[in-house]
């Protein structure tokens, strides 16, 4: 143990808030220069550079830090700073830019959060930077994903000067800032201080480790959840601190308290650990847990795991000195029956029974409307879950129709929406191709970037029938593969699962036969270009849940295999 290593909250903080004058004149001046809306993830990493969670860092990374970072985990100088901290602009801005420019950096608002002194801009090798940070190019590893299809191409570093903090309205009492929270631990005389870095709701497991790692280290704890990014599908943050909230009632008085964490997770495992630990230490935190898989991003689609179990906790306990902060290791916890209590995997008595619940089957047994095992977690959790979770039967999902023009889509969706509407108790919304073409999409033709923005649109607005409970029916020929993918991400993000593909596989030929708008016949006069079928091409789905000829089916005959896959799947039950 090396705890006398370690001063009792935190070390130097950073505080990049300047004066009240300064602000007044970074006010004025900033009329001259250009300005940035921060993303998301940008306006996480303001707030944790300008309240000092990210001490020693004093503003975005220029060239030199951030390949040093990317390659050795380290700034220049050598100090320990494992996650690149980058500001990404689009191309436009970036030759706007120069050593010395001012750049104002704004909330969605507008309103100016803090000014950049640009001391560089350059153009980053994503490829060499997702291998370095995640030692992975895997496109399904999410830090992967974000930095290959949200980040801008541009790179610009500099220092910050900061005006004020991100606004947040929700939970406001639990956002305590590094200051904040060290002059909270020292008024209540808290000089050892655990903390436990969760994004997921903290069921009897959860507790079990944090009981256990105030208890062995005679300690109080601190629950700090992540509030600002996390893994996308994962339990919302509002439901999530309802949760820790309830469960804070189980631990003895003034012996835990919980404080929010607006970080954007990258998900990248043990350098991530490195990086909980640093910004743990600059909240006053003596002590982090580091359990199975910390911060990892869990397995890809064919189950292999990107990072192995304790990966995280060896990286860890090569740097423990240097980081000022101590790891408490766990293992995995496992529920053991005939005592009634979690004990770690490798302390299970030897024949003893023992079960586990994964997050998957969590999920499954909501979806389904059925029981959490009381063995698992709280009734006050369960209850919150619920709340969030109701059974598939009571959740939105979207039917997305995909096939060539003419092949019975539109017809289909039509049938569908009068069977759901006549079984009732959701609202039902049709996005039909022609329709949302003479309405969302007037302006767009039909190249592959119209069709793509088109089915991307469709997707949006599904995306949030299906968020708030009712069912979207769309309907588009949506000819292309990785847009009708995108799409169902999206709607799998806000519903779990809710995305159900039909693949109308009417023939080409039946489809130019029937052709009732005359349609083809001008596409094969060469009168209408870009033809789906045609002359423009369409890719055959390979992940369509249900696939529909409707050559010699009648609607309803089509209808009622839609309709018998909803039930089987629990979406609709016997009574509608
Ligand atoms: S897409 O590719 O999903 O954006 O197309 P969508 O919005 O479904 O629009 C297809 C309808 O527009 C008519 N139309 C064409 N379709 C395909 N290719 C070309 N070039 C074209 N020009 C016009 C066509 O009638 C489609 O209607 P449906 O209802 O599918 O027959």
């Amino acid at each position: 143990m090396h705890s006398n290593l370690i001063s009792p909250h935190g070390g130097t903080l950073v505080n990049l808030t300047v004066e009240h004058e300064r602000q007044e004149e970074l006010k004025r001046l900033s009329r001259d220069w250009p300005s940035w809306d921060l993303t998301p993830r940008q306006l996480c990493d303001l707030e944790l550079l300008a309240n000092g969670g990210f001490s020693p860092l004093r503003g975005f990374l220029c060239r030199g830090d951030y390949e040093s970072v990317c390659e050795n985990m380290r700034l220049a100088d050598g100090t320990i700073w494992p996650i690149p901290i980058t500001l990404d602009i689009p191309e436009e801005l970036a030759k706007k830019l120069d050593n010395g420019s001012m750049l104002a950096l704004r909330d969605p608002e507008g309103v100016m959060l803090a000014v950049l002194r640009v001391e560089e801009v350059w153009q980053p090798d994503f490829m060499q930077e997702t291998e370095q940070t995640f030692g992975s190019t895997h496109p399904e590893h999410p830090g992967v994903a974000y930095l290959t299809n949200s980040t801008n191409p541009w790179y610009v570093g500099g220092k910050l000067e900061c005006l004020q903090l991100p606004n947040h309205y929700d939970f406001v009492e639990l956002r305590l800032t590094p200051r904040q929270l060290r002059d909270r631990f020292a008024t209540m005389g808290w000089h050892r201080v655990v903390a436990f870095q969760t994004r997921n709701p903290m069921h009897r497991a959860h507790q079990e480790i944090t009981f256990r790692a105030a208890r062995e280290l005679e300690a109080n704890l601190l629950i700090h959840p992540v509030v600002g990014m996390t893994k996308p599908g994962d339990v919302d943050h509002y439901t999530r601190v309802r949760c820790y909230l309830s469960i804070l009632k189980h631990y003895p008085r003034n012996t835990a308290m919980i404080s929010l964490l607006p970080v954007a997770m990258r998900l990248a495992g043990p350098r991530e650990a490195l990086w909980h630990a640093i910004i743990r230490k600059n909240y006053g935190c003596t002590h982090l847990i580091v359990g199975r898989d910390h911060a990892g991003p869990g397995s890809d689609s064919s189950g292999r795991p990107f990072y192995g179990p304790y990966d995280a906790q060896e990286v860890f306990q090569r740097h423990q000195d240097e980081l000022g902060i101590q790891m408490v290791p766990f293992k995995m916890m496992v529920y053991v029956e005939d005592r009634d209590e979690y004990v770690p995997v490798d302390e299970v008595p030897k024949g003893a029974a023992v079960k586990t619940l994964s997050g998957t089957e969590l999920r499954g047994r909501l979806a389904a409307g059925r029981d959490i095992p009381s063995w698992f977690s709280f009734p006050e959790v369960v209850q919150e879950l619920k709340r969030t979770y109701p059974s598939r039967s009571k959740r939105g999902f979207t039917i997305f129709f995909t096939g060539l023009s003419a092949a019975g889509k539109s017809t289909l969706a039509n049938v569908l929406m009068v069977k759901l509407l006549e079984a009732g108790g959701r609202p039902v919304t049709l996005l039909d191709g022609d329709i949302v073409r003479k309405n969302l999409s007037s302006e767009l033709g039909f190249s592959k970037e119209h069709r793509d923005l088109n089915i991307r649109r469709i997707g949006f607005v599904a995306s949030e029938i299906t968020k708030n409970g009712g069912i979207a029916l769309c309907a588009p020929i949506a000819p292309y593969d990785s847009v009708r993918k995108e799409v169902r991400q999206m709607i799998e993000a806000v519903s779990g699962s809710g995305f159900i593909l039909v693949h109308v596989a009417t023939p080409l030929e039946v489809c130019e036969q029937r052709d009732p708008k005359g349609i083809y016949a001008k596409a094969r006069a060469g009168i209408i270009k870009e033809f789906t079928g045609i002359s423009d091409p369409y890719e055959e789905p390979t992940d369509a849940e249900l696939t529909i000829d409707t050559t010699t089916m009648s609607p309803e005959e089509c209808v009622q295999q839609i309709i018998l896959h909803l039930e089987k799947e629990g979406y609709i039950g016997p009574n509608g």
